[in-house]
């Protein structure tokens, strides 16, 4: 039951408290919760205003998640699950933020959570075997345990664009849009992006706007959300077998409900892989199609027919033919860039109002004042929106001045690409975890379902130590070089590394080269992270 309000500093307020938890959103208000009830005594810091993370801080128009909110949601608790509905399949940013403040309140966890504070620096002492955090706002505390939830996407990137801050007009990052409402009406607006932040917005703002202009780099693979109720089937199967359902979502590839696909795309007719094709179309899921067969990411003649689908169907919404071409997807495997999952995103540039740069054939040459010039002509801007994206997964870490053993940095350790064991902890850096670090699913699963695994996995380990009276566990060398490696090498066996993606870190100039993600399914990797729990931690130094 609700037993607190809103508060901006924690009751507790020690400054020596067992665990320091970075981020207060899905991933930091679990972990909270349930380091809690293990008895342990933790302090969340938290940079944002309030509760949230991604979902405080993305307040674009049009924000929402793409995957059903009935499964992107906690499941950790019966009552919880049970007593939530969602108003819409996917919900908008406002009613996720509601829920996960509901979640902050019902669970009590504001007292333990300090607000507009973002961490610093975190040092690993050796004398004492504890982290020394700081904060921006001068607070030092000492904590036995790190646990870092820091986000994938929270890092935001604004791109090195020549007079970038030339531009007179307001500007915006879809990642840290303002909290008072922004108005675009009567304005020309301009929108640098189209991944599935730029996706979502773009038909929002073009409603609104005098005239949107829309700065094109790498054309998308979307497919239509068909957004409304909830799915009363899923809702059903909630209520009548909550913890079988939960363990089909856990024991999932992705973390959502989805028969895992056993057909080769190579061995169907062509009738049935299009009558497939088009049931997957008209579901609106965001893996739908990815998934209806078992090599769509694996083997470019099977990836070809997915996106040559996809690619019809984009030529069928878009009037103009060479907005359309445009507008087509090549050049890479469809689902090795994110997909999207969008509501009138292609019949949007059928508008009078709307135009579509393509910035490969017309490359931006600098920002002004008042606009930006593109292949030689200046297209006049009131407002810009920077929907570039995200230092992806290493960036939230290594935003904060972390040091290990010996003083070491864990900027320097990675200087070649994050080195990991099981994306949860790396050699040099004792009791520090990552919730949803690289080399684990997260990015390609439900975050949700990551998130209540890694916290989970990591409240038990915090919990055998305790049994054990040990002080401090650290990954070995040799395990997080192997962990490391097999992710590589999983990565290898798909299309992923061909593209230019986040995904691979390719998006932000000069960052390592490597497949950040795990891609060997959300139901295995937890079975082997379950393993290495059972079988008393190898690959750990326990002492
Ligand atoms: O960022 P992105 P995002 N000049 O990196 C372009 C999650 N998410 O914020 O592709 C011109 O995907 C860039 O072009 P290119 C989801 O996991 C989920 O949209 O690099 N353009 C690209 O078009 C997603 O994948 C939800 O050639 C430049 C765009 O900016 C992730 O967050 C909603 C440029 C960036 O796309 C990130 O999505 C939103 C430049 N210099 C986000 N630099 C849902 O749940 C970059 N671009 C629905």
């Amino acid at each position: 039951t609700p037993t607190s309000g809103p508060s901006t500093g924690p009751s507790t307020g020690t400054d020596r408290p067992d665990v320091v938890v970075v981020g207060a959103g899905f991933a930091g208000l679990y972990a909270l919760h349930l380091l809690r009830q293990r008895g342990l005594d933790v302090r969340v810091f938290e940079a944002g205003d309030d509760v949230g993370g991604t979902w405080y801080w993305n307040r674009y128009p049009g924000a929402r998640c793409d995957i059903e909110s009935i499964f992107y949601s906690y499941s950790f608790d019966e009552d919880l699950k049970k007593e939530w509905q969602w108003s819409e399949r996917y919900a908008a940013q406002p009613e996720i933020l509601a829920y996960l403040q509901h979640v902050a309140d019902r669970f009590d966890l504001r007292r333990d959570i300090t607000l507009s504070t973002r961490v610093e620096s975190a040092h690993f002492d050796e004398e004492t075997e504890r982290w020394t955090v700081t904060t921006d706002q001068g607070e030092t505390v000492s904590a036995q345990h790190l646990v870092l939830g820091v986000g994938l996407l929270s890092s935001t990137n604004l791109p090195q664009i020549l007079g970038r801050d030339d531009f007179a007009g307001p500007t915006y990052h879809t990642g840290a849009w303002p909290h008072e409402p922004v108005d675009f009406t009567g304005q020309r607006v301009g929108v640098i992006g189209t991944g599935s932040s730029g996706i979502q917005l773009i038909p929002l703002v073009a409603e609104q706007a005098d005239h949107l202009t829309v700065f094109q780099r790498t054309a998308n693979f979307s497919l239509p959300a068909r957004n409304g109720d909830p799915d009363p089937r899923f809702v059903r199967k909630f209520h009548e077998d909550f913890e079988g359902t939960r363990e089909q979502l856990r024991s999932s590839s992705y973390g959502i409900l989805l028969e895992p696909p056993t057909k080769s795309v190579l061995e169907v007719s062509d009738e049935e892989r299009e009558a497939t094709y088009r049931e997957r179309w008209e579901e609106g899921t965001l893996t739908g199609i990815l998934q209806a067969y078992n090599d769509t990411v694996r083997n470019h003649e099977a990836n070809h027919h997915a996106s040559e689908f996809v690619r019809k169907r984009i030529a069928e919404m878009v009037d103009d033919p060479q907005v359309a071409d445009d507008l087509t997807p090549r050049g890479y495997a469809y689902g090795t860039k994110r997909p999207c999952l969008d509501t009138n995103y292609y019949a949007t540039y059928n508008r009078d109002n709307v135009t579509l740069v393509n910035v490969r054939r017309d490359p931006i040459e600098r920002i002004t004042a008042t606009g930006i010039i593109a292949g030689g002509t200046e297209h006049e801007l009131d407002a810009l929106v920077f929907a570039t994206g995200y230092d992806a997964m290493t960036g939230p870490l290594l935003g904060i001045d972390i040091r290990g053993r010996d003083g070491a940095r864990l900027a320097d350790k990675w200087e070649n690409g994050p080195v990991t064991y099981l994306g949860i902890s790396t050699a040099g850096f004792p009791n520090m975890y990552m919730i949803c670090g690289p080399g684990s699913p997260s990015a390609l699963s439900n975050a949700v379902v990551s998130i209540e695994q890694h916290v989970e996995w990591v409240a038990d380990l915090l919990t055998h130590l305790e049994e054990q009276g040990i002080a401090v566990v650290e990954a070995e060398p040799d395990a997080e070089v192997a962990w490391t490696e097999h992710v590589q090498v999983a990565g290898r066996a798909t299309l992923y590394p061909e593209t230019d993606s986040w995904y691979m870190g390719a998006n932000i100039p000069g960052k390592p080269r490597v497949f950040l993600p795990y891609i060997g399914g959300v139901g295995y990797y937890r079975e082997h992270c379950a393993k290495i729990a059972a079988d008393g931690y190898p690959g750990f130094a326990l002492r």
